[in-house]
This record gives C-alpha cells, structure tokens and sequence, in this order.
C-alpha cells in the first residue's frame, strides 16, 4: 500500500509545472507591448504644441523698434544758427537781378525781367557779371504792376554811372508821379535824386557830389514817415516828414531808363553798368547798409 501511493504523489508534483510558466509569458510580452506605444504616441503631441507657441512670443517686433531711437538729428540741426545779418535780410527779399549773363529774379519770387530795345550785354562787375546798358534799352519786371510797396520798402544796388550829355538819367522805378509810387534818377543838369510819391507830397533827397564813372554802393529805404539814403555804407541824407503809404498804381519796375508816366517826355536812358540790384519789403537799417557794403567791398571787378 505504500509504494502505490509515493507513484500519486510524482504524478501531481509534474503536472502543475507544465501549466504555470506559458501563462505567465505571454501576458508579461502583451503588457510591454501596449506599453511602448503609448509613450510613441504622447511624446510628438507634447513638443510640437509648445514649439509653436514660444517661437511667436521671441520675434516680438518692440524689440526692433528701439533700435531708432539713438537719432542724432537735432545735432546735425544745430549747425546753420550763426545766422548773418544778410541771411536775416534776405527773409524779407523781394527780388534779387544778380545779371549773371539773365535777368532772372534769384530770389526765387518770380520777379523776372524782360528787356525793352535793341537789347543789354552782360559784363565784368563786382559780384561776378553786371549789365550794361548802351542808351538804347531798358529792363521792365511786370510783375510788379500787381504789388503794393506799401509803408516799408528798401532796394539796395551797385552802379556805375557815365555822366549824361542831354537830358535825364532814369535809373530805377516803378513809375513816375500818378503812374507810380518811387524812382531814382537824374533829372537834366540836375542832381542825383531819389523821390517817393505820395497824394500830393512826396519825399524827395538829393545827392548834389554824385560820383560818375565809378562803382558805389546805394541803399534807400522808405518807412512810411521818412525816407534815407546811404552811399557806400554811409548816410547820405534823410528827410521827413510824410505819413503816406506807397500804394501800387499798376506800373512794373523800369531799371535802365524813365519808368511809366516819364515815357511821354523823355526816355531818360541810363548809360552804365548796374548789379546786383535786391528789393526788399522792409525798411532796412543803418546797420543793414553798412553790411551790405562791407559784403560787396571792394567794388571793383
Ligand atoms: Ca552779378
């Protein structure tokens, strides 16, 4: 009876050891499996999310605006102050004739003149070429039959004048008497005179040591109540006392010859040579005449 039951218990013993260990490996390899492919899965998602968003956030565009603001501009801007007084005059130019071989306006205000005769010729003067008129033509700028020199008004000019034979000079003007309102010339035999018209009293200087045959400097400007004159950067005389503006009468600027309302009578052609001849709106000062010469001295070609 013995020996029949040790042969039960090696049957038992084999048995459950053939059962346990093909369960126990394939459910260990599935679970590794599944395993893996989930964190293939999740990884990609994670990373392509956040790449998206931080690269927006690094090119922000405030940063490449800083970049203009260390301008230096208003450094550059300081340079032109040192203002001359001719660059301070020129605010109130009306009209500049420089005669370099024209009769153009170079301030820029259109005041462009045309020739009246047989013509001008442009020559050597102290500020680059001068015209040089023959007796024979003058210069008219039209557009000035539409301006009003009012109660201020300055010109500035350089002349060299040959004495006259017979008759007048007519030198500059916007017209005689009831055609105009201003003009410098010489009258026969008479003296060098510079005249403004008012209703009916005018302001009239007169220059008896007229220097011929030479360059000088003349500026004459009109305030309303007074009108003066320097030659070569010196006052020559002044008189008041008028209260008058000096109102437009629709006549142009005559340079070379009588202007309008003289042409009845005389012609008064100038003989000689004129540059840089500037009309200003305002009544310039001693100091303003002074600068002018010393600007054109010497006058000499
Ligand atoms: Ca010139």
């Amino acid at each position: 009876m013995n020996g029949l039951k040790l042969h039960h218990i090696t049957h038992r013993v084999t048995t459950p050891h053939q059962v346990t260990t093909p369960h126990q490996v394939t459910t260990l390899d599935d679970k590794t499996i599944s395993l893996s492919t989930t964190q293939q899965v999740t990884t990609p998602q994670q990373v392509t999310t956040q790449q998206k968003l931080t690269t927006p956030q690094q090119v922000t565009t405030p940063q490449q605006v800083t970049t203009p603001q260390p301008l230096t501009t208003p450094q550059q801007v300081t340079t032109p102050q040192p203002l001359t007084t001719l660059d301070a005059l020129n605010f109130n130019l009306l009209a500049h004739y420089s005669f370099e071989d024209n009769l153009n306006d170079v301030s820029g205000n259109g005041y462009d003149g045309d020739v009246v005769g047989s013509g001008v010729t442009y020559t050597q003067g102290p500020q680059g070429k001068a015209v040089q008129f023959n007796g024979n033509s003058r210069l008219y700028m039209e557009k000035f039959e539409t301006y009003n020199f009012g109660s201020e008004f300055s010109f500035s000019l350089l002349l060299n004048c040959v004495p006259p034979t017979t008759g007048g000079i007519g030198f500059i003007s916007n017209g005689f008497q009831n055609s105009g309102t201003w003009e410098v010339k010489i009258k026969s035999n008479g003296p060098f005179r510079i005249s403004v018209f008012g209703p009916p009293p005018e302001l009239t200087i007169d220059i008896a040591d007229f220097r011929f045959n030479e360059w000088i400097h003349v500026v004459f400007t009109f305030g309303g109540k007074n009108s003066t004159v320097y030659i070569n950067g010196v006052l020559a005389d002044r008189v008041c006392c008028a209260d008058f503006d000096s109102l437009g009468r629709g006549s142009g600027v005559t340079i070379g010859a009588f202007g309008t309302g003289h042409l009845d009578r005389d012609d008064g052609y100038f003989y000689g040579m004129m540059d840089e001849i500037k009309l200003y709106s305002t009544n310039l000062t001693a100091d303003d005449a002074v600068e002018l010469f010393n600007y054109y001295s010497p006058l000499t070609p």
